[in-house]
């Protein structure tokens, strides 16, 4: 039996800047069963990403939920093994959280998440197929209703399939996330996309005058030149004694916050040690205090081809020629590819300027808890009201684009 293949994309990023304020909607019983498994999911991620020796000296930055409901959509599609190792591979388990339930929270925290106006949020996805492909309307229904999808009928072999779906791409993540696709090849048969976007104002905005050139120690032997953002007032900060680190969470105009970690030591046993219940304890450990605050200006993209992670935790067979979507297509399908893209912006908002030079501590050694500078690697969320993680990742460069 001829085997097409079936592509994927996720796309994601961040930026910060100007909104206005929203309200929170109540939210459904089974939405923190699902904002645990998504979490829980994204540390088992971020361990894998981080144990690949070419990424480990890296930014590391995603969304675990973009990915996490990529595959969910993917495994309406799955049946036998396929959809049982989709399944355990994000986490879902059937006898805690129904599987028909689950699809249906996904629906209900996206359309709870695109009805924000506090922060300009976007999540969605979309399915592109070949016009000659024959598939189960069924799955299309599920996908269309329960992640809001939205679906295509293209022609792979044409060149301007690829512009079509780059120019898509682009428009929903507006303009951050480009080009994502190079290529494509007539045997593919679908390509299944998620996006996220996130765009929100700081509460508290940093004062460009205050941003200053300073040294980050990437490590032992390098340093960059990083554009600091700088503020002194009280800020929502906690020191985890457990992890031997300083949190820091900078509120939106919303109810969303982004956490910053700095471990007193070294990044490598943050990672090793930090588990989704400590960072949960996070945000009703923090209080405000009067603290002196830098944080690095920070603007990267990110890109990650996830098949051989995702086989390392356990999602192996969708890769095969055992691969098993017959309640997406009678005919034989198995996962050629699985794309995440993200994109990261933090500043302080406005011109950047430089007009103080400040010297800063020479090294990562720890500084008393009046100081919060972030210029060693540390860790990076971002959060919704109800601390699901949105995005996360580590930042090692931020020179790094
Ligand atoms: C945050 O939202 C509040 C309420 O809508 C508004 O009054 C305030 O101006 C906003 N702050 C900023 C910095 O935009
Ligand atoms: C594929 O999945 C379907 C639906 O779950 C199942 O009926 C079928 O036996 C599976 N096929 C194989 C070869 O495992
Ligand atoms: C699923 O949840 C049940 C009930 O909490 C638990 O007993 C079982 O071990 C779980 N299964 C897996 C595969 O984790
Ligand atoms: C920044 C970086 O090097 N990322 C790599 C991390 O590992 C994944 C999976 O092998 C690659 O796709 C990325 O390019």
């Amino acid at each position: 039996m001829k085997r097409s293949i079936i592509y994927f994309w996720i796309c994601s990023l961040v930026i910060f800047h100007p909104i206005v304020h929203g309200q929170d909607e109540a939210p459904s019983n089974n939405l923190p069963l699902l904002l645990s498994m998504n979490n829980d999911f994204g540390f088992r991620l971020y361990k894998a990403l981080t144990a690949l020796p070419e990424n480990q000296s890296k930014n590391i930055f995603f969304s675990p939920i973009s990915v996490s409901m990529a595959l969910s959509a993917l495994s309406l599609g799955a049946g036998g093994e396929t959809k049982q190792q989709l399944h355990q591979g994000i986490g879902h388990n059937s006898s805690v959280l129904d599987t028909e339930e689950m699809h249906k929270t996904y629906q209900s925290l996206l359309e709870e998440i695109n009805q924000k106006t506090g922060v300009d949020i976007d999540v969605g996805t979309a399915v592109y197929l070949s016009d000659t492909f024959k598939s189960h309307p069924e799955f299309f229904e599920k996908v269309k209703q329960f992640y809001l999808s939205e679906g295509f009928s293209v022609d792979f072999s044409s060149k301007e399939t690829v512009e079509k779906i780059n120019a898509y791409v682009k428009e929903k993540t507006h303009g951050k996330i480009d080009n994502v696709v190079q290529h494509l090849t007539s045997d593919m048969e679908m390509i299944l996309l998620t996006y996220i976007y996130f765009k929100g104002k700081w509460d508290m905005p940093f004062d460009p005058k205050m941003t200053h050139k300073s040294k980050f120690h990437v490590d032992a032997d390098t340093t960059v030149q990083v554009q600091m953002m700088h503020e002194e007032n009280k800020f929502k900060v906690f020191y985890d004694q457990h992890l031997s680190t300083k949190v820091l969470a900078l509120d939106y105009n919303d109810s969303f916050s982004m956490f910053l970690a700095l471990p007193d030591k070294s990044i490598t046993d943050l990672e090793a040690a930090i588990s989704r219940q400590d960072f949960e304890k996070w945000k009703n450990s923090v209080s405000k205090r009067k603290v002196d605050v830098s944080v690095p200006k920070l603007s990267l993209k990110t890109s990650y081809t996830l098949n051989e992670i995702l086989k390392g935790m356990g999602m192996h067979e969708m890769f095969t020629g055992n691969a098993n979507f017959t309640r997406l297509s009678a005919e034989g399908l198995s996962v050629s590819k699985v794309v995440h893209n993200a994109a990261l912006d933090v500043d302080e908002e406005g011109t950047t300027a430089a007009a103080v030079t400040r010297i800063m501590v020479e090294s990562c050694s720890y500084n008393p808890m009046h100081y919060f500078i972030f210029d060693c690697p540390f860790m990076i969320f971002i959060v919704d009201h109800q601390n699901s993680i949105l995005f996360m990742g580590k930042i090692v460069n931020p020179a790094e684009k």
